[in-house]
């Protein structure tokens, strides 16, 4: 028995009525990974897209750099094609990997199947056809099925397997010659194919935005893949299906570096890199990376608002994932695995967020790093407000009758207002400790006691769990 138990038309109001798995609500938190060819030359200047290499190469992006820099460390004859036999992923460990994600507390990963260079992690067919040459991971590079090996490992732990697939491809002939024809002899098929083997739990679609969805065929895909594929029960799918779809039609919506919409009670997920570039990329410092703590608020931003965080990495040519990288997925794991009773399974709790005085209209300057990085978290500011800026406060998610308030600094003056928020009756606990706090209500608002802070007590830093019951 189909846990949907209609089938599915070809057309959007049939395929938008379909419900979001409920797996992916309650995960919350899951890892993007952007590893391909580009992998190899990893560059861009900062504050750019590296998995955008061929893409600036051949169109002179920034403003001739990207070319200059190509010439000067490969030279001008050297092709973007050329660096799939570098593209060797000999350091690979799926184990490992799929360790790591599990330690992260990430419930879900989403995987580079195909990026806009087309070429693919698995052994496509379709992919060395269309160009002529090995253009897959299999019989280029690696010399091996990289999303198989992967998903084996992840499938051995709790952490569901998901792909990204981009629709277009910047220069595959048949895209360049006649686009119904890349449709239907390469890219259906194709999708058909990588459904089919692997199973994928989400599959997260892009490179749609140049075409309408009708180009794309995307209700007849969509309509298959929810009535007749191996994964029509659980797959989810984003809203990046043709030119007029996002925000719009599909699945969930997926905002990319765009905070604070405001979706209504429509399902989104909101994508980011640990630094900024997807792709890896050699040039970002280590300042250019959000500190563990930004990144917990960034979850808990977008958990609160009712939606999910997918957190991107870049591995390296080699197959190594960076060790910032690492290091910041641990420190996140170390969190949730404190107080992930406050994220996983949780839906938005009315007031969300609790924003402090002043605006809220902060816009982030270029120069900004640090604590500022993310621009919309300024976690600074509640320590230390700017004047006229608003800050987040509180964070607060719900679980059935329980309320979780989540603050992002123990307080100095060891108080907590909740606005708008009576207490009375209710028991009011820090999470981690079990430790009761005190309360007094005071009009509409309640004001929590905090203790001492005491480290030997407590292992959570960054955010603080109040959960009231
Ligand atoms: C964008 C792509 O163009 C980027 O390279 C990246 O994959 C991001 C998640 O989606 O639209």
């Amino acid at each position: 028995q189909s846990m949907f138990a209609q089938t599915y038309q070809p057309n959007w109001k049939s395929i938008d009525s379909r419900p979001i798995p409920a797996w992916y609500q309650d995960a919350k938190f899951g890892i993007f990974i952007h590893w391909g060819v580009y992998s190899v030359p990893a560059w861009a200047p900062k504050g750019q897209y590296s998995e955008w290499y061929q893409q600036n190469l051949q169109s002179n992006g920034f403003k001739g750099q990207a070319v200059a820099y190509h010439n000067k460390k490969y030279g001008a004859d050297f092709s973007y094609y050329q660096f799939a036999p570098l593209f060797k992923a000999d350091l690979f460990d799926p184990e490992a990997w799929a360790k790591l994600f599990e330690q992260s507390g990430a419930k879900y990963i989403v995987l580079t199947s195909k990026h806009h260079d087309g070429f693919a992690l698995w052994p496509s067919k379709q992919a060395s056809e269309s160009r002529g040459f090995a253009w897959n991971a299999a019989e280029a590079g690696p010399k091996r099925d990289l999303l198989g090996d992967l998903f084996k490992a992840v499938r051995k732990t709790s952490v569901h397997p998901g792909i990204y697939y981009s629709l277009y491809e910047w220069y595959n002939p048949l895209w360049l010659n006649n686009k119904q024809l890349y449709v239907k002899k390469h890219m259906i098929p194709q999708i058909k194919d990588v459904i089919e083997t692997y199973k994928p739990e989400v599959f997260w679609t892009d490179g749609e935005w140049e075409q309408p969805d009708t180009l794309w065929h995307s209700t007849a895909i969509l309509s298959w893949m929810f009535n007749d594929s191996k994964v029509k029960d659980k797959v989810v799918v984003n809203d990046r299906w043709g030119k007029d779809t996002r925000y719009k039609h599909g699945g969930f919506y997926s905002p990319e570096y765009q905070p604070n919409m405001d979706f209504k009670d429509h399902y989104f997920e909101e994508s980011r890199g640990m630094g900024f570039s997807y792709g890896y990329n050699r040039m970002e410092d280590a300042w250019d990376y959000n500190s563990a703590k930004v990144l917990i608020l960034h979850l808990l931003d977008k958990v609160s608002r009712g939606g999910n965080f997918l957190l991107d990495i870049g591995p390296d040519a080699d197959g190594k994932i960076p060790p910032i990288m690492q290091e910041r997925l641990l420190e996140i794991g170390q969190w949730l695995k404190i107080n992930g009773e406050a994220v996983y399974g949780t839906t938005k709790y009315k007031n969300s967020i609790q924003w402090g005085p002043g605006k809220r209209d902060y816009q982030p300057k270029s120069e900004d790093n640090g604590e500022h990085v993310g621009g919309d978290i300024m976690l600074k500011l509640t320590e230390d407000p700017e004047p006229g800026y608003a800050l987040k406060e509180v964070f607060f998610t719900q679980k059935g009758k329980i309320i979780f308030a989540t603050v992002p600094v123990w307080p100095a003056n060891h108080k907590v207002i909740l606005r708008d928020m009576d207490l009375k009756g209710k028991k009011v606990t820090l999470l981690e400790t079990g430790q009761v706090l005190p309360y007094t209500v005071n009009g509409k608002n309640s004001e929590v006691k905090f203790p001492e802070f005491n480290p030997r007590k407590m292992k959570t830093r960054y955010s603080y769990v109040i959960k009231i019951d």
